[in-house]
């Protein structure tokens, strides 16, 4: 019941993720590395701190809160300044004054997931000749916008794991709909429009009706599910892309009479998900470590500053989870999505 592309490292994967490193499905990914612990090393060419500014798409978001205790964590192993900013909604837009303004601050690096694959990107273009290195991690911009793309797992592999999962979870048939986030995020929208071609070629039976927009918002996605289940009498499963949907309409489902009937799967974090797998709601879903992601994209911040790497390629270490690789497109890869079922939820606490 792990990752559905490698079981083989499945065991490996769940000690690694429980003891918070990175699952080993990446083969850039060299666990050989130790953590830099030790003094704060000077970068950058001068001896002034590297400051990181970490833009997640909203605040309160526990996956952000979880992924930017990472990025927090790293950079205080390598010495460098650790801040976090940005809007309480996930609006194309609502990031671009935290950008201007952390750019007239001077901080080295903007870590940002992004809202919209392009709303954004006059202020990047602004922030970068004003001499700011941009990470976008979790969800892209366009590529010609940022320096690098730290992505969690690939469109292929989350697509084809989602597919999977709710083709499994509604018996290869009938009608489903997908609770998104908000209508422009680059990440949600690449992982659907990736399901779907899934399901098309393998699960033909299984239809999807619908798709509607939580924005990240739990009231929100917990109001779009009552509607898709009075809209769709039909419905045999729902499909959440977003932490903030999934736990939003399991809220929604365990205490309705479609707890049980309808399937909900998608990408959810183990401790907004148990006692929804606990209690019935929920068979199984995934996700990556978001911990392990903004560590990941602090180093990647701080090899981009240091021009250890550049936009087009190069290596770096990142602490304890070794060597990774930039991709001639400025992306680097964590690793694969990670299936969580009744199983294996108590082994993690994120
Ligand atoms: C939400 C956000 C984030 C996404 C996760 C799975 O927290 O939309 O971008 O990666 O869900």
């Amino acid at each position: 019941m792990f990752g559905h592309r490698r079981p083989r490292i499945a065991a490996a994967a769940v000690v690694a993720l429980t003891l918070g490193i990175a699952a080993t499905g990446c083969a850039s990914n060299d666990q050989g590395g130790a953590p830099s612990s030790g003094a704060p090393a000077a970068s950058g060419g001068s001896d002034k701190p590297i400051s990181v500014t970490f833009l997640p798409k909203n605040l309160g978001n526990p996956y952000f809160d979880t992924s930017n205790a990472g990025g927090e964590a790293a950079i205080k192993e390598f010495g460098g300044t650790y801040k976090q900013v940005g809007p309480t909604d996930a609006s194309p837009t609502s990031q671009v004054s935290y950008i201007q303004t952390e750019a007239q601050s001077g901080t080295k690096a903007l870590v940002i997931s992004a809202n919209d694959p392009s709303a954004i990107c006059d202020a990047i273009g602004e922030a970068r000749s004003a001499g700011v290195k941009v990470v976008t991690f979790d969800s892209d911009t366009s590529k010609d916008c940022r320096d690098l793309f730290i992505n969690q797992a690939t469109t292929e592999g989350i697509g084809k794991t989602l597919a999977d999962q709710i083709a499994k979870q509604v018996g290869d048939k009938g009608e489903v709909a997908i609770l998104s986030a908000a209508a422009n995020a680059t990440n949600q929208n690449a992982w659907n429009e990736e399901m779907k071609k899934d399901l098309a070629a393998d699960h033909p039976n299984v239809k999807v009706v619908d798709t509607v927009y939580g924005d990240d918002d739990d009231q929100k996605s917990f109001d779009q599910t009552a509607a898709l289940l009075q809209k769709h009498p039909d419905l045999k499963g729902i499909v959440s892309p977003t932490t903030v949907g999934i736990a939003a309409a399991a809220r929604y489902l365990s205490t309705s009479d479609y707890k049980g009937k309808v399937a909900l799967t998608g990408l959810g974090t183990p401790n907004q998900m148990r006692e929804y797998v606990k209690d019935g709601t929920v068979t199984a879903f995934a996700l990556w470590n978001p911990e392990d992601l903004g560590y990941l994209a602090a180093y990647a911040a701080k090899a981009i500053v240091d021009g250890t790497v550049t936009s087009t390629g190069g290596e770096f270490e990142a602490g304890k989870l070794g060597k990774f690789t930039v991709s001639s497109d400025g992306e680097v890869l964590l690793g694969d999505p990670f299936v969580f079922d009744k199983s294996n939820i108590d082994q993690f606490k994120f």
